[in-house]
């Protein structure tokens, strides 16, 4: 299988995030996507290509300008600013409450702030995504990463492909970032895909968090069916998105299938949510499905509240081939770093159909992940 790789993720470099107000050791940092590549690399049955650059339209079909030239403008403002931080977030949000009983009219007269601690909360859902110098870049190589796995597929022959995104995509909604996303990576593929194909797309989000912003981006959208996998938003981020009872409206009622499973959930119980959403995809039209992949679910993962093992991811890439389609297969989350490799290596081979063997003695294994330089 094709892997879109490119370094310029480097540059989102992230040490800290806040958590309740208090900085703590990122979980979504650069060692993520390395280790990643280094595994994929020693396994030898996948082949590392570069992205091409698609430039802003495609961008732009999804998202508000207004967000990409916050995006592009965030870091430059701070400095500008004089505030002296490693990284930053915001502490004041637009909250719906701070606007009840205030009409739409009065709403639609409400503006972007100037000062750029107003602006990261106009544009931001969340504290806990921190912005440094590097992240708009690494945010569009991201992008180009997801369009040219879409590429592959589309253009290139591909039955599936994988594109390591980083920094992932599904918390981006149209005119936000948030939860360690900063551009919609599959919701921008699958917007390409439907334009390009004519054809209805489904996305399949099996990052452990409700994809929030992919649902919004879709939320009135018939064409594009949005199936997630995700713990309980009572319980876990993004809190406010995600039940059962969100299934899209007007053109898209029906297009949003939300499926939330409790903490500890394991194998069996995932498989079989995993089934249900595979049948749900199966009964819509289509041939490509963009799979938003995430490994939170994985039982060591630090933020995660399932128990995943690595044989399920193995089982359910085979499961998702199993549909017929082609796949645009985007990483997204995944924070436990020793096993990252070696679940992505076990989802990836399932969906090609090769059996999970171990990397041969004297291969490049996931203990030999290096990050460059
Ligand atoms: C793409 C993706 O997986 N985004 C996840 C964003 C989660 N943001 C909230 C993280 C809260 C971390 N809580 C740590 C609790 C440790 N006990
Ligand atoms: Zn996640």
């Amino acid at each position: 299988m094709k892997v879109v790789y490119t370094p310029r993720h480097l540059g989102h470099d992230v040490s800290r995030e806040t958590f309740l107000g208090q900085a703590v050791a990122a979980n979504e940092v650069a060692e993520r996507a390395e280790r990643i590549r280094a595994t994929l690399v020693a396994d030898g049955g996948f082949e590392l290509v570069g992205p091409t650059a698609h430039g802003p339209d495609p961008i732009l079909a999804v998202h508000d300008p207004g967000l990409v030239r916050f995006l592009e403008d965030a870091w430059p403002q701070t400095r500008r600013e004089a505030i002296d931080r490693a990284f930053l977030v915001a502490d004041t949000y637009p909250v719906r409450a701070m606007f009840e009983g205030m009409s739409d009219a009065a709403m639609s007269r409400l503006r972007e702030p100037r000062a750029v601690g107003g602006r990261v909360g106009w544009w931001g859902l969340d504290s806990g995504n921190p912005i440094v110098q590097g992240t708009y870049d690494a945010a569009l190589g991201a992008v180009d990463v997801a369009l040219t796995t879409a590429d592959l597929v589309l253009d290139g022959g591909q039955t599936a492909a994988y594109g390591l995104c980083r920094p992932p995509g599904h918390h981006a909604g149209r005119s936000m970032a948030g939860g360690y996303c900063f551009f919609n990576n599959a919701a921008i593929a699958a917007e390409s895909i439907a334009g390009r194909t004519g054809e209805p797309v489904a996305i399949l989000d099996v990052d452990f968090h409700h994809g929030n912003g992919t649902q919004q981006i879709f939320w009135r959208r018939g064409d594009v069916f949005y199936a997630s996998i995700h713990a309980d938003p009572a319980d876990i981020y993004p809190f406010f998105l995600g039940h059962a009872d969100e299934v899209g409206e007007g053109p898209g009622e029906g297009a949003n299938l939300n499926l939330a499973l409790p903490a500890g959930t394991g194998d069996s119980d995932y498989l079989g949510a995993v089934d249900r959403a595979l049948e749900a995809i199966a009964g819509t039209p289509g041939s490509v499905v963009v799979v938003s992949l995430g490994f939170d679910t994985y039982g060591q993962d630090p933020i995660g509240t399932f128990a995943l093992t690595t044989g399920v991811y193995h089982e359910i890439g085979q499961r998702v081939a199993a549909l017929g389609r082609r796949l645009v297969i985007l990483q997204e989350g995944g924070y436990y770093r020793p096993s990252l490799g070696e679940n992505a290596r076990a989802w990836l081979r399932g969906a090609e159909g090769r059996p999970l063997e171990p990397i041969p003695a004297g291969g490049f294994g996931p203990e030999g992940a290096r990050m460059p330089g």
